[in-house]
């Protein structure tokens, strides 16, 4: 009987490019040469494009996978990890197909996921190295406060969170859980993959703007969707931070204006009623939020503890 090489003939690791993409005819057969020259196979995911994108996309040697309905980006790369795992890939590379992202940025971006150092990089525009080419201000600061929001609530230090050039080891492939659809599924990944002590660094990379369509949406609206999604996760996570903090502020804000009141007490009998009246109300809304945030702070520490305690999960 012929064996099969034994131990000294181990597989060749798999490397797999994976691009969403949606209407990206004019550059995405440009993206697809350029990926495979560092990864063994390049995925395309088309959400039923109306133009030539899959077509091209083939014809410069991906493989494309195409959903029936439109399932947005978070559901493009939910077929990636999918498909990436049926293959037993050892990494998986994502990258957009507008030719946004620097090719010739992958290998370092597999370099600490093949060497073990991470299991999740992200293509970095703000470490030392990297940068937004043409990056409009109002985008820069729209990340940045995203970055703010999100790193308060997961206690990430991740300083670039809406790079979707992203690689992950095969662990993180395993373990990574995500539900959301939508460009809110950036932060979805990193707050899981940090709960689940997922090693996670950040690579310098230049993302460009410069490119014939860098967006399918509008700032403004994949800002608010995004910046919602934070906001939910932080009221979630900390929620004596989001109602204690303005709670407080409501607070001192009556007790000044009850202090006041009650020094002009020699005034009319209506401005004192109005002014009193409406230092208790201030005050009584400034306890409730701090209560609330007391209650759901305790319920979620609670709800915790029962799980890691019933479950073993945490
Ligand atoms: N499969 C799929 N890809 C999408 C969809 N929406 C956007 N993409 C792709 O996802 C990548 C990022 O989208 P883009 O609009 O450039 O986002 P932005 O650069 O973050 O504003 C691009 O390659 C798009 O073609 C979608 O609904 N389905
Ligand atoms: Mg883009």
């Amino acid at each position: 009987m012929q064996t099969s090489g034994g131990e000294s003939e181990r597989r060749k690791p798999l490397v797999i490019a994976g691009m969403p993409m949606y209407n990206e005819e004019e550059t995405v057969g440009t993206v697809v040469t350029m990926v495979s020259r560092h990864v063994d196979l390049v995925i395309c995911v088309d959400d039923g494009s109306s133009d030539a994108s899959a077509r091209i996309a083939e014809a410069n040697g991906a493989v494309v996978l195409r959903h029936r309905v439109n399932r947005g980006y978070g559901g493009a790369l939910k077929t990636l990890f999918h498909k990436a795992k049926e293959l037993n890939a050892d990494a998986l590379v994502i990258l957009d197909s507008d030719g946004q992202h620097e090719a010739n940025d992958i290998p370092s971006l597999l370099e600490p996921i093949m060497s073990g150092e991470a299991d999740f990089a992200i293509g970095s525009r703000f470490i030392d190295g990297g940068m937004g080419t043409d990056m409009p201000a109002y985008r820069r600061l729209g990340i940045k406060v995203i970055t703010a929001t999100n790193n308060l609530s997961s206690n990430s230090k991740i300083k670039d969170t809406q790079s979707g050039f992203r690689a992950f080891s095969k662990l993180a492939l395993e373990r990574l859980r995500f539900d959301s659809e939508g460009m809110e599924l950036s932060l979805e990944m990193i707050d899981d993959a940090v709960e689940k002590d997922l090693k996670v660094k950040e690579i310098p990379t230049v993302i460009r703007y410069d490119v014939p369509k860098g967006s399918n949406y509008t700032a403004v609206s994949h800002g608010f969707t995004v910046l919602s999604w934070a906001l939910l996760s932080l009221s979630q996570k900390k929620p004596l931070l989001v109602l204690g903090l303005p709670g407080a502020g409501l607070l001192a804000t009556g007790a000044a204006m009850g202090v006041n009141t009650a020094q002009n007490v020699t005034t009319t009998l209506d401005s004192f009623l109005g002014a009193g009246l409406t230092a208790i109300w201030v005050g009584l809304l400034g306890l409730t939020l701090i209560t609330t945030g007391l209650v759901l702070q305790s319920a979620r520490s609670l709800l915790r503890l029962l799980i890691v305690k019933e479950f073993g999960l945490d």
